[in-house]
């Protein structure tokens, strides 16, 4: 059975003072969704809230499309953009769509949480993209990859099953930051999941998609790409032969009769030991084109993940580098897929570390749709145990200047469209919810979810004031003090893990298999092409010319400013270089002097949080109080461990001692 319990999140509920007014809504919207809406959250911050559905001179707030509302319509908007606006005393909430109308009310609603006055309420919202998306690594099973915030939502003992009311409130939580498409299953599609296309599990599946329907959140499926050989009996997943293309459209439109408005397929293939095209000796565009096809008459999509590479590299061959492999796979393959065809890329060119370069396959790709995948749970970044804001990351992300059209060809500017016109561009991102009552684990890592779709509506909104309308809303029954305490250790938290488990760019020095706590060499001698190449003098892989000339990837600016030891910045001087300890840094310490430095104060920073936390506790509530500090304690352990590991490790090899003299194990 799931929990009921499960209302601690950034919508309004009982624990905000009512204000003591009434409030007349009038709804000119069909739209069951906005009705519900406004029942469920404004009767928490009105005493008296009303709902009529006709126009009156009392009516407060109108809700309604321009033409049900006979509202001049504004100019430029989009279909799911919105508008609210002050006309004769009445506040409007207008959208050509009633999907606009949707997120234009739970803007309303944030803004009477922030305590804004209802009638300085005047504002036009676009989104920058059409794609604003989250992938579930959940498997039918229960379990979910890499999710730590208890079981799936969606699935149990290989069913589907769920609590409706759950589902429904996460499909609010969704659309109060403007998400619109939603895929259920992981990426690493087992053999249970293979059959999530099945005719007895769309019927299943169909109820869940009426729920998201309900909110303008579509629905899509990971897929098994030898799913006609393991689910169809067929000897072949080659997608050029023609029982292949002929069991898929099949599949296909099997689905479409269930869920009309079905999104399409997510697709990791030949990646990480999945299936893929290469085993036919096909490309890349002949499998994701095949099965776009499928999907054409029905206007679904196939996104096609990028996250190519050989995960079955030897460790002694200098010359393959991993950070290579999205480039060099899809790059020439640019202008080969079909229109329904989407690219799914990593932020960076490795794999969701806490630092890592931009990838540069990001605007790369001048005929072919995209999007950027970022990783909302905490995989390399604290598996909600540690605390990692990760706005910050991303924001930098975005606002990274790739120089492909000249200076202020920023990411944020790529993905919202600006650089390809003609092209689909957005984001995704690995979702970090689970079963626990308060969604995410760590209740403080709900302002990732929170900050993802934020910035997936509007890149250019300003990490500070996400973060402080996040902890607002969430915890309106909190005093000032606590409230600053809040946004501070937050904001700080992506640096403070930085300095106690990745010096400088070099990543991937984690226990492996599940990630978390250090192992310096877990993966050094491994397959996974994770290397940091310590040995006694020195640290770091060379991505230059001397090295795997990886940087010839980036625009000409970029790639100088990376190749050049006296401007490439510090923390990812080691993901670019290999350098001796001694090697100065900008920051005037040497590398060594560095990796001690910031591995103590990465401890010393945590054991600071803790004291003010408990320093705040009067201010704070018990449940509250106790949940983050039992969390901030678990992350004193690991940091801890971290300094001493990585310390000890880098004295040994180097043999050179702290400056400061601190303990470190010999
Ligand atoms: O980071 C790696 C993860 C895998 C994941 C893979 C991917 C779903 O460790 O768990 O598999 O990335 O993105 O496909």
């Amino acid at each position: 059975m799931q929990n009921q319990n499960f209302t601690s999140c950034w919508l309004p509920d009982g624990r905000r003072e009512k204000r003591s007014n009434k409030l007349i809504v009038t709804i000119l919207s069909k739209a069951e969704v906005i009705r519900r809406v406004c029942h469920t959250y404004l009767s928490h911050l009105f005493e008296g809230f009303h709902i009529g559905t006709e126009l009156n001179s009392q009516d407060e707030i109108v809700i309604g499309t321009y033409e049900a509302t006979a509202q001049a319509c504004t100019n430029d908007m989009q279909v799911d953009g919105f508008e609210l606006r002050q006309e004769q005393g009445k506040t409007y909430i207008l959208s050509h769509s009633d999907q606009g109308l949707l997120y234009g009310t739970f803007y309303f609603i944030e803004q009477l949480q922030l305590g804004m006055k209802i009638e300085d309420m005047s504002v036009i919202q676009n989104p920058a993209t059409t794609i604003r998306m989250l992938n579930h690594w959940d498997n039918m099973d229960g379990s979910i990859e890499r999710g730590y915030a208890g079981r799936s939502i969606f699935f149990e003992d290989n069913k589907l099953s769920y609590d409706k009311d759950r589902i429904q409130q996460y499909a609010d939580l969704l659309s109060s930051v403007g998400i619109n498409k939603i895929c259920i299953n992981n990426v690493n599609v087992h053999q249970v999941e293979s059959r999530l296309i099945e005719a007895d599990m769309l019927i299943e599946l169909q109820h869940l998609a009426d729920i998201f329907r309900g909110n303008y959140i579509t629905m899509f499926l990971s897929i098994n790409f030898a799913s006609p050989i393991e689910i169809g009996g067929l000897k072949t997943a080659d997608p050029l032969d023609s029982t292949v293309e002929e069991w898929w459209r099949r599949q296909t439109k099997l689905i479409y009769q269930k869920i009309p408005d079905f999104g399409g397929f997510i697709v990791k293939a030949d990646s990480e030991h999945r299936p893929g095209p290469f085993t036919y000796g096909r490309t890349h565009a002949d499998g994701a084109n095949m099965l776009a096809k499928a999907l054409a008459p029905f206007n679904g999509t196939v996104f096609w993940r990028c996250f190519v590479y050989d995960c079955l590299q030897d460790w002694r061959d200098r010359s393959t580098d991993r950070a290579r492999a999205a480039y060099d796979h899809f790059k020439k393959l640019d202008g080969l897929f079909d229109e329904n065809v989407i690219l799914q890329i990593k932020n960076g060119p490795m794999d969701f570390q806490v630092r890592e370069p931009v990838s540069p396959l990001i605007g790369a790709l001048e005929k072919t749709n995209y999007v950027m995948e970022f990783q909302v749970t905490q995989e390399y970044t604290g598996q909600q145990i540690d605390l990692c804001y990760l706005v910050p990351q991303w924001k930098e992300i975005l606002d990274f200047d790739t120089h492909l059209k000249g200076k202020g060809t920023t990411v944020s500017e790529i993905l919202s469209g600006n650089l390809h016109k003609s092209l689909q561009t957005g984001i995704t991102a690995v979702v970090n919810v689970g079963r626990d009552d308060n969604w995410t684990g760590h209740e403080f890592a709900q302002a990732n979810l929170y900050g993802y779709g934020k910035l997936t509506w509007d890149p250019t909104f300003k990490t500070e004031k996400l973060l402080k309308d996040w902890v607002q809303i969430t915890y309106p029954f909190v005093k000032d003090s606590a409230t600053r305490l809040i946004e501070e250790i937050l904001n700080r938290s992506w640096m403070i893990y930085e300095k106690y488990t990745c010096p400088l760019g070099v990543g991937w020095m984690v226990k492996t298999g599940h990630h978390y706590g250090p192992d310096v060499n877990g993966y050094e001698y491994s397959p996974w092409g994770t290397y940091h190449f310590s040995d006694r003098n020195g640290l770091g892989v060379d991505r230059t010319k001397s090295g795997s000339n990886y940087i010839e990837q980036y625009s000409a600016n970029v790639s100088e400013l990376y190749a050049n030891l006296n401007s490439c910045p510090d923390n990812l001087l080691l993901f670019f270089h290999h350098v001796p300890y001694t090697h100065p840094l900008h920051s005037g310490k040497t590398v060594i002097q560095h990796i001690y430095d910031s591995h103590f104060e990465g401890v010393e920073d945590v054991e600071h949080i803790i004291y003010e936390w408990t320093r705040e506790k009067a201010n704070l509530p018990d449940d509250l109080y106790s949940h983050i500090n039992q969390k901030l304690n678990s992350q004193l352990t690991n940091a801890t461990e971290w300094r001493d590991k990585i310390n000890t490790y880098f004295y040994r090899m180097s043999g050179i001692p702290d400056e400061h003299q601190r303990l470190i194990y010999g």
